[in-house]
């Protein structure tokens, strides 16, 4: 009975001894050896009462065992649900009690406080470490070594993958089988990955980036990654030799720029680099030219879609685009007041539809009928412009939303816990400019009338609340915020004013 997505990305290598996993301790881990580790989590799955349907979140380390855990719930029909390891245990019973979650799986050192969570929310928890340790593992170890494939339709849901929100809730988009698939097919051919591509990993595998991409694509191609734990300049730098290919975020190619080892004899083996999930600016992409003689490959996609447009492998890669829609998936740019299709060179809301395009936000359907329309195209909430030769151009952003090194900030989020402070009137927090970053979060408070909030309190709160990656860089107090005539605070003009706050940090 057919699973198209075990079938397609996973299946398929089946009795493979071909490298599938290189890890910096030097362990190979083949195709087969990986589907194992996946068939008996599979098994300790279903032990455990799972069944095809369920939800499975999972806040865990990188590693092989994760990556497998990922595989074990395609093959057992079961949705995955990938979790941000930054995310507190306040973020996370919003996930785990919106999706209705029958498993945690998580790192032994968080086990004790999820124990008391999952309790209240009726799921069970399982540990699995960074090192592969944990009772996943220890009842996945003695199960039988192949695990018969439960049978799905493309339509079937595969995985939720959380997305915050501009009211500050975060939505679970739901993604199918033909979603993920599809787009692993497409991309692995229009970059032309192979068996022999090694793929340098150092990206999180809990977001779109990492997983759907990154590691979707090599498994469809048949090709091996060098699985890095993190970015870490120094070991990018000592595993480059080994590999054919990377895919980073900004932060990446900047940081790797900005180190006097990363030359042209570093990199001329090399068959491409891709970036993307943030603007890679012009002047980056010229400078990585000018280094290593390799344009890099930007391509744009997002949580709901995957991957929409990318720059051509053969043909012009331009600076400053994303290139043109990939093979099946239509974009189209259209004025915010009439719908209206377009012309070249005029900006307006960028729309996509095609078999990547997710189903809709998990038992969210008012959000779901603003986001997706009835004829299929998702209204992305990026801005843009298609130019004469058919290229997409991201200019702008229709939805409030900071992206600080690949990493999505909603300010809407981050107000609600400054607004609840003791002495706080009102709140507003903007994405600035940042080096390293892209860009970084600045908190402005104004104070209640004869009040002066205590901003190391502020930051504690912020602290308990939010994942790391979320915390305003500063918090500065103001008289009062820039309103239009409707009332509403005016970001733009606050960006502009605090602009160069941290251009150069
Ligand atoms: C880490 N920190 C961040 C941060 N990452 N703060 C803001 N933004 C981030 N992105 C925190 C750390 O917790 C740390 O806190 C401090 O900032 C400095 O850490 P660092 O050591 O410099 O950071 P590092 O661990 O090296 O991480 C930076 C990074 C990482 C850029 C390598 O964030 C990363 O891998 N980003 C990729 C994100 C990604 O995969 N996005 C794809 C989303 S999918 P302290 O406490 O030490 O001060 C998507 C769709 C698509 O967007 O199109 O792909
Ligand atoms: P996420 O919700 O984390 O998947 O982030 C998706 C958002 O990242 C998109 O809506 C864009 O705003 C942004 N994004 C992704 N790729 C690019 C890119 N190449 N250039 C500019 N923005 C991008």
């Amino acid at each position: 009975m057919p699973n198209p997505l075990y079938d397609g990305l996973f299946g398929v290598h089946a009795g493979k001894d071909t490298p599938f996993l290189k890890l910096p301790d030097g362990r190979v881990i083949s195709h087969d050896a990986f589907l194992t580790i996946a068939a008996q989590i599979a098994h300790a799955l279903a032990a455990h009462g799972l069944k095809a349907g369920d939800r499975v979140a999972v806040q865990v380390d990188k590693s092989p065992e994760a990556l497998a855990v990922y595989a074990a719930c395609v093959q057992s029909g079961l949705i995955f649900i990938p979790l941000n390891t930054a995310y507190t245990v306040g973020e996370l019973s919003y996930f785990v009690e919106n999706s209705g979650a029958a498993l945690i799986v998580c790192d032994q050192r968080n086990a004790s406080e999820l124990t008391t969570l999952a309790g209240t929310l009726g799921a069970a928890v399982m540990t699995l470490n960074a090192d592969g340790s944990g009772t996943l593992m220890e009842a996945s170890s003695a199960m039988p070594r192949a695990f018969d494939t439960v049978p799905r339709s493309s339509e079937d849901l595969a995985a939720f993958l959380y997305t915050s929100g501009t009211t500050g809730r975060s939505k679970g988009a739901m993604l199918t089988q033909e979603n993920l698939l599809s787009n692993a097919v497409t991309l692995a051919d229009l970059w032309q990955f192979t068996e022999a591509d090694v793929l340098l990993h150092a990206l999180p595998i809990f977001h779109t980036h990492g997983l759907f991409v990154a590691t979707n694509v090599m498994l469809a191609a048949g090709g091996s990654m060098i699985l890095l734990p993190k970015f870490d300049l120094d070991a990018m730098i000592a595993w480059l030799p080994e590999a054919t290919s990377m895919m980073g975020v900004p932060t990446f190619y900047t940081r790797l720029l900005g180190d006097a080892r990363f030359t042209r004899d570093l990199t001329e083996h090399m068959r491409l680099f891709i970036s993307g999930s943030a603007p890679l600016l012009a002047e980056t992409h010229v400078q990585f030219e000018t280094r290593t003689g390799h344009r890099i490959l930007e391509r744009y996609g997002m949580t709901e879609t995957n991957m929409n447009t990318s720059n051509p492998y053969d043909g012009a890669r331009i600076p400053g685009t994303v290139g043109l829609p990939l093979p099946g998936v239509e974009v189209k740019v259209t004025d915010a007041k009439t719908g209206e299709t377009l012309g070249p060179g005029n900006v307006g809301q960028i729309e996509v539809r095609g078999p990547n395009v997710f189903k809709g936000y998990w038992q969210m359907p008012e959000k779901t009928a603003a986001e997706l329309r009835e004829d299929g195209f998702f209204l992305t909430g990026d801005l843009g412009l298609v130019d004469a030769d058919g290229y997409l151009q991201i200019v702008g952003r229709d939805k409030d939303l900071i992206i600080s090194g690949g990493y999505n900030i909603y300010p809407k989020e981050i107000e609600l816990v400054l607004d609840a402070q003791p002495g706080v009137l009102e709140s507003a927090v903007i994405g600035v400019p940042h080096a390293d970053f892209g860009e970084t979060v600045l908190g402005l408070i104004v104070p209640a009338e004869g009040e002066t909030p205590d901003l190391a309190r502020i930051k504690e709160a912020t602290a308990a609340a939010l994942a790391r990656f979320k915390h305003p860089r500063a918090l500065l107090l103001v008289e009062e915020l820039p309103r239009n005539t409707m009332g509403k605070v005016q970001k733009n003009v606050l960006r502009e004013m605090h602009k160069d706050a941290f251009a150069s940090t």
